[in-house]
């Protein structure tokens, strides 16, 4: 009944066919999927219009080092309180890299190792030490490397962090369809699936009874952060500071762009809300914009460290994201039971974005940081956003390798 009235008996083709056991995990499996992905798969033909893109000002790096030390006072202080926690984006796949495990174990040390877990959770030693207690760490994990990530945090000794501050929970997972938007199976009795974009952290975070900690706690904002770069500045005091003095409901870390032409998502305001815009989106027009100063009004690249403050997250949460379709080679089996391993798209995985709950929110401050100091993701195997270069910029910021 729950199958045909969204079009996907398929996935009991082979149901006579399996064990007991099989039958059973195949059942849990449906129950528990959220079909809403399936049934919005015909918005992939119809993208939702841009609202009206103004640019968004962000705080410059000269205004902040004018204002450093008030703001880094406000920052520590809230932090000292307890109000500020860390959130951990590790539930991806690293596809692009072309590792198996989890990203967070893979080693950029040269003569150690030096795995990018580490190089994270030493960063966050340094406000430990700077704030004279352990903040809370959130960390979210997927199906496909939950098991691996915390197994080895557990192995490493959670790299000096106290482990009861470290909290793991599991984003959730979308069903991949195929071209006409069937579910695919990745075996006789499982349905394949894929994590559902770093967009869906707050919700999964919420179903897995977290938000009793952060009442608990009286947490306030959270820093949200993604695991590739391995310069990734969390629960930075002077940024902390900065937004709570704008007033913003949400912050995002920014760089300046190196040319009008670079492939980054940049802050923009969008009807009126905070927002990104793709570098695909953007019109020449748009790119070599300035204001009456002379500069490039859209020129600020997000890095994906944000801070949300929840009690504006907690009214977001009901609304809509969009839904992004990422066009996929899916293994699958075929009608006869066989294992099919594609050497082209075949299927579509559903992703929610995380600048996307940005719309949902009122305000964003825009925060310019020094690309050399705090951005060194490692996203490829080679060439842009690589080991080497995210190894040549920690060794320039003085980390042994
Ligand atoms: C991300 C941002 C982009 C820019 C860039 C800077 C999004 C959608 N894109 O691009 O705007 O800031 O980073 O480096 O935010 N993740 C999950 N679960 C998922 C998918 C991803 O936890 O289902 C995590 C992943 O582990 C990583 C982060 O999200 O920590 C970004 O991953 P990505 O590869 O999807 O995004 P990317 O690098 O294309």
């Amino acid at each position: 009944m729950l199958l045909s009235s969204k079009g996907q008996e398929h996935l009991l083709q082979f149901y006579d066919q399996l064990s007991e056991e099989e039958r059973d995990s195949l059942i849990h499996e449906i129950l528990s999927t959220d079909f809403s992905y399936v049934t919005r798969f015909s918005e992939k033909d119809t993208p939702p219009c841009r609202g009206e893109i103004a640019p968004l000002h962000a705080m410059r790096i000269e205004e902040i080092r004018s204002r450093e030390e008030a703001l880094r006072a406000e920052g520590l202080e809230a932090l000292r309180a307890g109000q500020i926690a860390a959130v951990l984006l590790a539930g991806g796949m690293g596809t692009r890299l072309g590792i198996s495990g989890p990203k967070g174990c893979f080693d950029i040390g040269l003569t150690r190792p030096v795995y990018i877990f580490q190089r994270l959770i030493e960063n966050l030693m340094i406000r430990v030490r700077e704030c004279g207690r352990f903040i809370r760490l959130f960390i979210m994990t997927s199906d496909v490397n939950d098991r691996e990530t915390q197994d080895f945090f557990r192995a490493h000794d959670y790299f000096g962090y106290d482990p009861s501050f470290i909290y793991f929970f599991r984003q959730d997972m979308a069903p991949a369809v195929s071209e006409d938007g069937h579910i695919l199976l990745k075996s006789r009795s499982s349905m394949a699936s894929s994590p559902n974009g770093n967009g869906g952290w707050f919700l999964s975070l919420q179903r897995a009874g977290l938000m009793d900690v952060i009442e608990k706690d009286g947490i306030r904002f959270l820093n949200v952060f993604a695991v590739d770069n391995v310069l990734q500045s969390i629960c930075d005091p002077v940024f902390i500071g900065a937004v709570l003095k704008s007033g913003c409901a949400s912050g995002s870390k920014v760089v300046k762009k190196t040319s009008p032409e670079e492939k980054v998502g940049v802050m923009c305001l969008e009807d009126g809300r905070p927002s990104v815009i793709e570098y695909y989106e953007m019109t020449d027009e748009m790119r070599y914009r300035t204001d009456a100063e002379g500069r490039r009004v859209y020129d600020y690249g997000v890095i994906l460290n944000y801070l949300f403050r929840v009690p504006d997250l907690m009214r977001a949460s009901g609304m809509k994201l969009p839904l992004h379709f990422a066009n996929k080679k899916i293994p699958f089996v075929d009608s006869e039971g066989r294992l099919v391993t594609p050497d082209q798209p075949n299927g579509w995985k559903f992703e929610y974005f995380i600048f996307d709950i940005l719309k949902a929110l009122d305000s964003c401050l825009p925060f310019e940081v020094e690309r050399e100091r705090e951005f060194a993701p490692v996203k490829n195997a080679s060439g842009q956003d690589s080991v080497e270069t995210a190894r040549a910029l920690l060794i320039k910021n003085g980390i042994e390798l």
